[in-house]
């Protein structure tokens, strides 16, 4: 006669902002009978979701306090989930696990991890990985675990045996996410209740695209290695509304946001999910779209059901720098065309901006100005850009000279801190500073170029630069009624219990 499987004790360690990905592993793993916690450092003053005060990082930091539960606790698995930001703060927390839970497998998965997994293992306090999507692997794994050891045949996880690992293939991508549990927020809710006003939920996995600095291209390599091509699953809108209508009956949230890579395809889907959000529902909502596929019925449908806000990608405005380093192909006119199309239904229009990219040249920021002064958004969020290993720019960047093979490595490590590696502008360089400005004050007064050049030269070169952008964010965030500002500071007081 077979016996049941053990029940296991998981904890799962985690900083920085709410993380999706592991309320589905949490309730994945809790509907298996496991006990699964969260130890949770949201490090407010580390740049995200917060400010980034050096000095308050050390004076908050509840590392400390984090390897004291795990010791009480003695758990048989933790998790830790990896971007290449927080690697390095990962692996010195299962240095300090390790010593006090001998007996406990420290596992390691994310995107990271699945962008360069022998670097990954190449530190001993990692006993375990699980590459791509995580929930019945990481399930299997930790079933598996006797006396502190684990199977070493379980498709998607490397496991250790002692110098050598056991490189298992991944297995296709879940195909029926409808299958999948309700995502486990509770988990993140009951360390910072803040949290809850905006409820984060995903209708889909995958994106459409490939571009080439984001990890979701790295993934769409991975995958097709093992013949599954598939780019996007969508959830039924049943499913969906079912998700939303538990949300909405505690009465805590005051807004969604739709994190799907691109919220605004298919079509189809939209057509039969939107009038019933709106009638069921009918929460503001925010989403991600793409400049493509948004024509002025759609976007009329998205405003009828409360979106609020739309954040669409522009990275550059540089039509060559999107062709050829970002492998994005729309044209300025696309953009312009998207972007009125949103703002002409009343919805608000955000768009990202990456800076310093491999290939700009001065020509091609100058452009950045008239493309984004054009485009009228209501909001311009930068972002400095980061070279995420197993992405494809890292190879570009590599080849064009721009970026070393030392530089690569560290980044590979989770060595982000040094502003070299990451893209051309240094975030200590005036010409950084200065565009960032100019980019803010775009977004808050529009302001022809003639005034945007000195202005902005001159508060770049100030002892206070650093504040003149987050200053022009905030301002902005008032007078476009944008909640985010409220909504993190919210988060910073209800966080005093973690973890
Ligand atoms: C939603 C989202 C956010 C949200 C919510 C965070 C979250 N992760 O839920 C917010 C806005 C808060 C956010 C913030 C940031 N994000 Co973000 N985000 C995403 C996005 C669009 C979707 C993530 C998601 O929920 N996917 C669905 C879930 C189910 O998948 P998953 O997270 O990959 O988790 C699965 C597997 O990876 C695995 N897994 C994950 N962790 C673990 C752990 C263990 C132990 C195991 C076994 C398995 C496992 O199992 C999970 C279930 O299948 C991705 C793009 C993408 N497609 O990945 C970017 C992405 C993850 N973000 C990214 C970045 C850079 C950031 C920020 C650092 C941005 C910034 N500069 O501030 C911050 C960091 C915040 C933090 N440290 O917590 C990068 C990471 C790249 C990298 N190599 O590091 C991505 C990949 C986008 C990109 N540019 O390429 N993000
Ligand atoms: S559209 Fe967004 S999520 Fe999709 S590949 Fe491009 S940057 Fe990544």
């Amino acid at each position: 006669m077979s016996s049941l499987p053990r029940k296991k004790k998981v904890l799962f360690v985690y900083n920085s902002s709410e993380h999706i990905g592991l309320t589905y592993l949490s309730s994945f793993l809790k509907a298996r009978g496991h006990e699964v916690r969260l130890s949770y450092d949201p490090q407010l003053f580390r740049g995200e979701p917060l400010v980034r005060v050096p000095g308050l990082v050390e004076r908050f930091d509840l590392s400390a306090r984090i390897v004291q539960q795990a010791a009480a606790w003695q758990p048989d698995a933790v998790g830790f989930s990896c971007y290449t930001d927080n690697f390095r703060w990962m692996l010195g927390l299962a240095a300090a696990i390790k010593e006090v839970c001998p007996e406990a497998l420290t596992v390691f998965g994310g995107v990271h991890v699945s962008g360069v997994p022998e670097v990954v293992a190449s530190y001993p306090q990692v006993d375990a990985m699980v590459l791509g999507e995580g929930e019945e692997a990481f399930a299997e794994l930790v079933e598996s675990i006797e006396d502190g050891r684990a199977a070493t045949d379980i498709a998607n996880c490397w496991v250790r045996d002692g110098e050598e690992w056991t490189r298992n293939p991944l297995r296709p991508y879940i195909v029926d996410l409808d299958a999948l549990p309700v995502r486990d927020y509770q988990l993140f809710y009951d360390k910072v209740p803040a949290l809850e006003s905006t409820y984060l939920c995903m209708t889909s996995r995958g994106c459409p695209y490939s571009c080439s600095y984001c990890s979701v291209e790295m993934y769409h390599r991975i995958y097709t290695e093992i013949g599954d091509k598939t780019r996007v699953r969508k959830r039924s809108v049943e499913g969906v509304l079912e998700e939303l209508h538990e949300i909405k009956a505690r009465g805590r949230a005051k807004s969604i946001a739709f994190y799907d890579e691109v919220f605004t395809s298919p079509r189809r889907w939209l057509e039969d999910f939107l009038p019933r959000y709106r009638d069921e529902i009918g929460l503001p909502f925010w989403c991600y779209t793409y400049p493509s596929g948004l024509d002025p019925s759609l976007a009329r449908l998205m405003a009828d059901a409360g979106c609020w806000m739309m954040t669409m990608g522009v990275q550059s405005g540089s039509q060559d720098v999107r062709r050829n380093m970002m492998d994005r192909r729309e044209s300025d006119e696309k953009l312009f065309a998207t972007a009125r199309v949103i703002k002409e239904v009343g919805i608000r229009l955000s768009v990202d901006k990456i800076l310093g990219s491999p290939g700009e040249s001065e020509q091609d920021r100058s452009l950045d100005l008239k493309v984004f002064r054009q485009l009228n958004p209501d909001r311009i969020l930068t972002f400095p850009l980061t070279f995420f290993p197993g992405t494809d720019m890292v190879r570009r960047a590599e080849e064009a000279g721009e970026l070393s093979r030392e530089e690569r490595e560290r980044l590979e490590n989770g060595h982000l801190e040094q502003g070299p590696s990451q893209g051309q502008l240094a975030q200590n360089d005036l010409a950084y500073r200065k565009l960032r400005i100019q980019m803010g004050m775009i977004s808050l007064l529009g302001g022809g170029e003639k005034l945007l050049e000195p202005l902005a030269s001159l508060l770049a070169r100030g002892p206070t630069a650093a504040l003149v952008n987050p200053l022009l964010l905030a301002t902005n965030a008032v007078r476009i009624g944008d909640r985010k500002f409220e909504y993190l500071v919210e988060v910073a007081f209800s966080s005093k219990s973690v973890p």
